[in-house]
């Protein structure tokens, strides 16, 4: 099954997953990788998200391998620019920044990845990405040179999700950004969650399992992690068991 149906069908069920966010420029050792992957096997982790903003180690492909030979959880690429593309993961999030006015994330880079996408196996995710972030200082908005949605902005949150639905898009990610000292507000995710059909992906500055339950609670379908779990990968275990217990109780897992 495609993982954009697996994705649909957990939505339907209220069913959440859990995706651990590898950044190819923050792994200078591959042991720490290495072991990372049978705890997050142990731990039910659905996916493995993997990207970053920047890529100065050209460390992409061993990072990919690596995951590929040592699991089966699959590997969503999360790219930066249309660099980061390797073909051995299984899908990719062909992100449009829709929270942006910038045409080169809208169209301008897709544009220029689609002959190699259309000739490779990966699955393509089509996403609407939206930034909320009260400083328009983070890396992300830097490289992307775009202004994220502010946080308290409930109405423009959900008219882009829903504008980002309307024009085809499978799956909306709401992102605070990595390491974002804030999470995406609850209120927020739960007016967003009530106003599109699409699963919903809810990332940045979580880290701790009292955020990722808020944020599992006010509706998001999956949650990404990657800061928090790169320096306590224990926090994958507490964060694990709070998904377990809201798919326990669909008497899911
Ligand atoms: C960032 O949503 C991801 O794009 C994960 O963020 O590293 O803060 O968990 P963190």
């Amino acid at each position: 099954m495609s993982i954009l149906n697996i994705l649909n069908e957990r939505k339907v069920k209220r069913q959440k997953s859990l995706a651990i966010l590898i950044d190819p420029d923050k792994v200078d050792d591959l042991s720490s990788l290495k072991q990372l992957l049978p705890m997050s096997e142990e731990c039910y982790v659905d996916f493995f998200f993997v990207g970053g903003s920047l890529m100065t180690n050209n460390n992409l492909s061993q990072v990919v391998k690596t995951i590929k030979n040592l699991t089966d959880i699959p590997v969503v690429l999360f790219p930066g620019n249309t660099m980061q593309i390797d073909i051995r993961a299984d899908a990719i999030l062909f992100l449009s920044l829709i929270s942006g006015r910038n045409p080169d994330l809208l169209i301008g880079q897709h544009v220029v990845s689609a002959p190699i996408l259309k000739g490779s196996s990966l699955e393509i995710l089509p996403t609407g990405y939206m930034l909320v972030n009260a400083e328009s200082t983070s890396a992300v908005s830097y490289m992307s040179n775009t202004r994220p949605i502010p946080p308290d902005k409930d109405s423009v949150a959900t008219c882009t999700a829903m504008a980002g639905e309307m024009l085809g898009l499978k799956l909306i990610y709401m992102d605070a950004g990595s390491g974002s000292r804030q999470p995406i507000p609850a209120r927020m995710i739960s007016k967003v969650r009530r106003s599109i059909d699409a699963p919903l992906i809810v990332g940045g500055g979580i880290n701790s399992s009292e955020k990722a339950k808020h944020a599992l609670e006010a509706g998001a379908d999956m949650i990404v992690i990657g800061n928090a779990i790169e320096k306590d990968p224990n926090l994958l275990i507490e964060i694990s068991e709070k998904i377990y217990d809201f798919n326990k109780s669909l008497n899911i897992h």
